[in-house]
């Protein structure tokens, strides 16, 4: 079993500039992660096996991210008990809301933890598998306790003019 616990996997090549957001954050949190590519519709045996193996790897935490007709993250979670935040990818054609749906209307008994569609969704999602992660790792607790107070103190009282 290898010390990564979180796995961020994507649909495509397109989708990595969005997830590098997740990563960015798991990055700055000190949370080591793996990456990778699978794809529900054009890698679906890569799907099957990553779900088969992800408890047994010692995965905790899944970041699917997926656009359009975004199945990856609910089939990753029909497919392994390993927690699955679902990121939606913002699409050109429908602005991310097909994925949004996608991802966030799934049948009772096989949760996706689904975030905001988009960057902030990724950058949410590296914070969400940080948080469940540091339920049970004090120093990532106090890291992320940490990051969240400078966030807290970098917001000004006031607005500024330009
Ligand atoms: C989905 O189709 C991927 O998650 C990606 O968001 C979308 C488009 O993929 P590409 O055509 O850019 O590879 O499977």
């Amino acid at each position: 079993m290898s010390d990564i616990e979180v796995g961020i996997i994507m649909g495509s090549q397109s989708d990595w500039p969005t997830m590098k957001e997740a990563a960015d954050m798991l990055d700055t949190l000190g949370v080591p992660y793996e990456k990778r590519i699978v794809s529900a519709h054009r890698t679906p045996d890569r799907l099957w096996d990553y779900g088969k193996t992800a408890a047994s790897r010692g995965l905790k935490v899944i970041i699917a991210g997926a656009g359009g007709a975004a199945h990856l993250p609910g089939m990753m979670a029909s497919k392994t008990r390993v927690p699955v935040i679902g990121v939606p990818v913002q699409t050109r054609a429908l602005s991310g809301v097909d994925s949004l749906y996608s991802i966030v209307q799934m049948p009772r008994g096989f949760p996706v933890a689904t975030m905001a569609i988009g960057a902030a969704g990724a950058a949410n999602a590296g914070l969400m598998a940080a948080a469940i992660l540091a339920t049970s790792d004090p120093a990532l607790a106090k890291r992320l306790d940490t990051w969240r107070a400078e966030l807290s103190a970098s917001i000004p009282d006031e607005p500024q003019d330009d």
